[in-house]
C-alpha cells in the first residue's frame, strides 16, 4: 500500500508512528501540558513535535478538540485558534506528514491550506460540510468508528450482535458515502475507535479480530496508548500505562494495523523493529 500524502509517498509495508500532538487544554494524558498561564506555548508545541520527529514519527496528528470520554465539545473558531499556528509552524520546521485530528470543516479546510496532508477525524466525515471540506481538500481521510459523542459514549456502550461486525458495516458504509462523494479509495484509511463507546470486552474483542477490518486493502490505524481500558483492567494511572500501552501495540502490528497513533514514539518504534526482525523470513 502506497499513499501519496500531498508529495510525500508513504509505504505502509512496515508499520509506521503518528505522534500525538494535543493542543487542548483538557486532553486526558497530557492536557495542558503545552499551555502555560492559560495560553498555547508555540514552542513548546513545535519542541515536542520535533522530539516526535526525532524519534522515527512519520506523522504528527495535531488535535484541537479533547475526544476522551467525558471531553466537552469545542467552538470551531477556537479549534482554530488552537490548531492552525501549530500546523503552520510543523509544516515550516518539520520534515513529517501532519494529521489534522478534527470533525470539524472550517478546520480541515483551513489546516490542509497551511500544510496538513491527512485529515483523521473520529466522527468520520459526518458533521454537516465535512465530507464536502474532505473532497475538496484532496488529501487521505482516516475514517473512524464511534458510537455516541464524547461526552457520554461510555454511559452504556450497546451493540446488538457483534461489535466487530457493527464497526466493520459503519466503516463500509462511510467509505461508500466518501466514494461516492469523491474521495477514491486509495485515499481512505480506517479506525475501529478503540475507547469511542466501547466496553473493555468489545475493545479486547476488536483487537482480537481486527484483521477483519485489513480486508479492504487500506491502511488501518489504531490508538490504544494509555487509553482508560488499560488503567481498569491493571489499575494504572495514565503515568504508568506504558508497559501495557507497548504490549498492544505489539499486538495491533502483529494483527495488521498499518499506523500506531501513541504518545511514546520512540518506545513504540522499538516495538515495531521487533516486530520486523520477528516476522523476517531469514532465520
Ligand atoms: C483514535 C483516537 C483519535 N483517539 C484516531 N484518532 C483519540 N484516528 C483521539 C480512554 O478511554 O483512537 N484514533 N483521536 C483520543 N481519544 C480517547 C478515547 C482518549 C478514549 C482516551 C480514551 O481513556
Amino acid at each position: 500500500m502506497l499513499y501519496q500524502f500531498s508529495g510525500r509517498s508513504i509505504d505502509f509495508d512496515q508499520p509506521k508512528v503518528m505522534g500525538v500532538l494535543n493542543v487542548t487544554p483538557d486532553s486526558f494524558y497530557d492536557g495542558g501540558a503545552l499551555y502555560s498561564s492559560g495560553r498555547l506555548n508555540l514552542d513548546l508545541a513545535i519542541d515536542r513535535a520535533a522530539v516526535m520527529v526525532g524519534e522515527g514519527a512519520d506523522f504528527i496528528d495535531v488535535g484541537g478538540e479533547s475526544t476522551r470520554p467525558g471531553a466537552d465539545p469545542v467552538d470551531s473558531q477556537e479549534e482554530v485558534d488552537r490548531v492552525l499556528p501549530v500546523v503552520v509552524a510543523i509544516s515550516k520546521r518539520l520534515d513529517v506528514v501532519i494529521s489534522i485530528d478534527t470533525s470539524t470543516a472550517q478546520v480541515m479546510t483551513e489546516a490542509v491550506a497551511s500544510g496538513a496532508a491527512l485529515i483523521n477525524d473520529v466522527r468520520a466525515l459526518q458533521r454537516p460540510g465535512a465530507l464536502q471540506a474532505a473532497v475538496a481538500a484532496g488529501v487521505p481521510v482516516c475514517l473512524m468508528h464511534m458510537q455516541g459523542a464524547p461526552i457520554d459514549m461510555q454511559c452504556a456502550p450497546l451493540y446488538d450482535e457483534d461489535v466487530v461486525v457493527e464497526v466493520s458495516a459503519f466503516l463500509q458504509q462511510r467509505i461508500d458515502a466518501c466514494v461516492a462523494a469523491g474521495i477514491p479509495a486509495g485515499r481512505l484509511l480506517v479506525d475501529p475507535g478503540f475507547g469511542f463507546g466501547k466496553t473493555d470486552h468489545h475493545n479486547i474483542r476488536l483487537l482480537k479480530k481486527l484483521e477483519e477490518l485489513t480486508l479492504w486493502g487500506m491502511p488501518l490505524l489504531v490508538g490504544l496508548s494509555r487509553k482508560s481500558m488499560i488503567g481498569r483492567l491493571l489499575e494504572r494511572d495514565t503515568y504508568d500505562r506504558l508497559p501495557a500501552s507497548l504490549a498492544l501495540a505489539l499486538a495491533a502490528v502483529s494483527r495488521g494495523a498499518n499506523i500506531l497513533r501513541v504518545h511514546d514514539v520512540a518506545a513504540t518504534v522499538d516495538v515495531i523493529k521487533i516486530n520486523q526482525l520477528l516476522s523476517e523470513s531469514e532465520g
